[in-house]
């Protein structure tokens, strides 16, 4: 029996009436005449035997996890955090243990969760646990459903997670969810969901106001320059790893000022999932772009059928780019550099902040200045591949990073030579970390 299997029967033994749920839903499922698709979505389940796939948040981890009899105790620290957002842009943030967003918190249904929060703010905080059905004196309104929490405070929360899905945590206040006091809260299903996925990603995305040569978002602001996938903006967002032939699922968190329609390139995918959790099979229709608005998670699944370099990223056109706010004088008064020395030394000047040379990769016709409305998007192109080595970008074509900006990532669908290749890589890598680690504590 598979552990997942038999952790469901150990939680089933304690909650008999969800057993019976699922046993009848099971009873039902068998006695409907199978489809063709649920056929081959059932020969593929077969086939993925083992442990279901534990989300993965890339640029930001997992929150630590001990336990207290059966409960999960959870220890998050509300503190101010610097987020290096693109190589050469490092932001002052509010987040939870040195990140923004916070370290994802991952559940089981059925668990009993206390979730300690630690405010070392300079002023007070509470938690809300977004879409989560829990007891309002959990709910974390301050002054309703209890009082704020003081900088200096530690306060505890705690509940059963009876329901499964994707959630998130964050500050009961306008002004500090928009300075980045969010992370995600998933709730794994007791059984498998099926088709069963072999990758599952979750992604926060967030905007920023950032006015030219500051490092501090202003809250208030309407004027969102810095788009960010879980804290960082392309090309420094971390490439997702998909093995040809798996079925992947991605999980997009909003909590911001704007709707963002994430948009996969060259793949149908179904929405399998909202805030609410998991959505029934009869609703599921293809797509490519979802509309993730403000307050929600949206869930979408796709056989990984075509390998290359996937695109996934917001379509909003100024949610594809970043801040050239930076460059101060004549950026001011129009909108771009005309000339090709110009435009580069204005490029050359950020990209000495982060250190690297700055060369545009693409042509400019000779009379190109000449034409109205020229320059779009000719000297906006940073290539700098040698500053974004990982793993997870083990290969990918030359220059690259000078086609990612903004609110993007990509999906990278590898044959399995390749696909064991980066596994391994990020594996090793794991590894020296911890060495590291080690070393700095012994
Ligand atoms: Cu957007």
């Amino acid at each position: 029996m598979s552990e997942s299997r038999r952790s469901f029967f150990r939680n089933a033994a304690v909650v008999g009436a969800g057993l019976m749920t699922w046993a009848e839903g099971l009873r039902a499922q068998k006695s409907a005449k199978p489809d063709a698709n649920e056929r081959t979505n059932r020969a593929r389940a077969k086939e993925r035997a083992g442990p279901s796939a534990r989300m993965e948040s890339p640029d930001i981890g997992d929150l630590p996890v001990t336990m207290d009899g059966d409960t999960k105790v959870f220890h998050l620290i509300a503190e101010p955090v610097k987020r290096k957002i693109v190589p050469w842009k490092t932001l002052d943030i509010w987040g939870y243990n040195g990140s923004s967003p916070g370290p994802t918190i991952q559940v089981q249904q059925g668990d009993r969760v206390r979730i300690e929060l630690e405010n070392r703010l300079p002023e007070s905080t509470t938690m809300h646990w977004h879409g989560l059905e829990v007891p309002v004196e959990q709910d974390g309104v301050p002054y309703i459903s209890q009082k704020p929490i003081a900088p200096g405070e530690t306060y505890a929360y705690e509940f059963t997670v009876h329901q499964e899905g994707t959630f998130f945590y964050h500050a009961h206040s306008a002004m500090q969810e928009m300075i980045g006091l969010i992370g995600m809260f998933i709730a794994h299903p007791r059984a498998d969901h099926a088709p069963r996925v072999d990758h599952d990603y979750g992604i926060v995305l967030q905007e920023w106001a950032v006015l030219p040569n500051s490092s501090v978002p202003n809250t208030a602001g309407m004027e969102f320059n810095w788009l960010t996938f879980n804290g960082v903006a392309a090309p420094l967002t971390t490439p997702l790893i998909a093995r040809l032939g798996s079925r992947v699922r991605l999980r997009f968190v909003n909590l911001g000022m704007d709707h963002h329609p994430i948009h996969l390139h060259g793949n149908q995918f179904v929405i399998t999932g909202t805030e609410g959790g998991r959505a029934p099979e009869s609703t599921w229709f293809p797509g490519n772009t979802v509309l993730v608005g403000v307050a929600q998670s949206r869930v979408v699944e796709f056989e990984a059928k075509y390998p290359g370099a996937w695109m996934i990223h917001c379509h909003l056109p100024h949610h594809m780019m970043n801040s050239m706010m930076d460059l101060l004088r004549d950026r001011q008064i129009m909108t771009a550099d005309q000339t090709e020395p110009t435009a580069l030394s204005q490029m050359q000047a950020l990209a000495a902040r982060a250190g690297f040379e700055h060369q545009h990769p693409s042509p400019v016709s000779r009379d190109a200045e000449k034409i109205p409305g020229f320059p779009q998007d000719a000297f906006m192109e940073m290539g700098m591949d040698e500053l974004l080595q990982k793993p997870e970008t083990h290969d990918l074509p030359k220059n690259w990073s000078a086609g990612m900006m903004g609110m993007m990532t990509m999906v990278r669908v590898l044959p399995e030579k390749e696909f064991n290749e980066i596994a391994e890589m990020k594996k090793s890598q794991a590894h020296s970390e911890e060495d590291i680690h080690e070393l700095h504590h012994s």
